[in-house]
């Protein structure tokens, strides 16, 4: 037994050095001392030997158990510290590379022209308001002397939500809002999304940005609206910007008109910008109907305003020559990118 022991011993440290990870260390673990395990099986043996030699054998089996537990032990910790090291060696950051440049956002187009036109007006003396998208006819149609009948109140271009409730096809609902809320001097603007059930193309879109604007007061004329609207033009294109208005018709404001500005391109000479016109549409105005501002709680006996409205996308278009309005949707970063 005495030799059994020792040949144990031999083979079992050297089978825990052999050990190259811990499943196999754990392998030579259960073949010497698990339940079944050779050096168990010998002090199960113990028992049948004599009286003289049981403390003896007993004695060396619980040394050779005792070795082979701390071999055991020992490379356990040698294998564990070899993966630590080999996790680490994996892990390493080199401190001296360069740095990962983050590419940081930007504005979106539209932003641009949209907060462009709004530090204009800011500076001019306006209050910004904003409405809900989802609006009631009477806000969005009745209370601009849009009677039913009329043409804009065709289903063709108004996505209506219920009878009595559509998505706004103009943010003028904001307008009379405001004036329900505020009393006279009136400078405001209210840009904002809207909405027309318009199929898609180069120049259209079922939702498009507007900025319209509203200034009520005793004597407003349009002699304000002019001078007001030709600053915005100046400060949107430059210094020798001129504008043109043209009579038009809207069912709010009367008299109306379009206003358009000298190209921006090629002041006035004609270009493939303004197509040889020399000028380029840019906003509609005119004098707030009086129903308009009875609807919005406001005496046009004793008050007079004017309103005007631009399209956003169409500003972006020239301003960025970009030629189709389906650009601004598409989230192409390549087209992105460019601003
Ligand atoms: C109230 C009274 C009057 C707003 C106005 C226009 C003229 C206009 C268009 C420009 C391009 C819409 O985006 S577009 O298609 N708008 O021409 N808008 S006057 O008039 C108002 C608004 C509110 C209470």
């Amino acid at each position: 037994m005495k030799e059994q022991l020792e040949a144990l011993r031999a083979a079992a440290l050297k089978e825990i050095a052999d050990s190259d990870d811990l499943a196999a260390l754990e392998a030579a673990r259960v073949r010497f001392l698990g339940k079944k395990g050779e050096i168990t099986a010998i002090l199960k043996q113990m028992g049948g030997l004599s009286p003289e030699e049981r403390p003896v054998m007993g004695q060396l089996a619980n040394t050779v158990r005792a070795a082979v537990e701390e071999a055991i032990e020992e490379e356990q910790r040698k294998l564990k510290d070899k993966l630590k090291d080999l996790k680490l060696a994996a892990e390493t950051v080199d401190v001296t590379m360069p740095g990962k440049k983050a590419a940081p956002g930007h504005r979106h187009p539209l932003s641009i022209v949209l907060d462009e036109v709004k530090d204009i007006f800011i500076g001019m003396g306006f209050s910004i308001a904003t409405g809900p998208e989802i609006e009631w006819d009477y806000y969005n149609f009745e209370a601009l002397n849009i009677p039913e009948g009329h043409p804009a109140r065709d289903t063709q271009d108004t996505f209506y939500i219920t009878e009595k409730m559509l998505l706004r096809t103009q943010t003028s609902p904001c307008q009379i809002r405001y004036m329900e809320g505020h009393k006279p001097p009136i400078r405001m603007i209210a840009p904002g999304r809207v909405f027309r059930s318009d199929p898609v193309d180069a120049t259209h879109s079922p939702l498009f940005h507007q900025i319209e604007g509203l200034v009520v007061d005793k004597d407003i004329t349009m002699a304000d609206l002019k001078g007001n609207l030709l600053t915005l033009a100046k400060k949107l294109y430059g210094e020798d910007t001129e504008i043109r208005l043209r009579p038009h018709h809207f069912p709010f404001t009367e008299p109306s008109c379009e206003i358009d500005v000298s190209c921006f391109r090629c002041h006035g000479k004609g270009c493939s910008m303004c197509k040889n016109e020399g000028w380029i549409e840019i906003l509609g105005a005119g004098m707030v109907h009086p129903k308009v501002l009875e609807r919005g709680g406001i005496d046009p006996e004793v008050y007079s305003g004017y309103a005007f409205g631009l399209g956003v996308e169409r500003l972006a278009m020239f301003r960025f020559a970009v030629d189709d309005m389906r650009l601004f949707y598409d989230n192409d970063l390549r087209f992105l990118n460019q601003f």
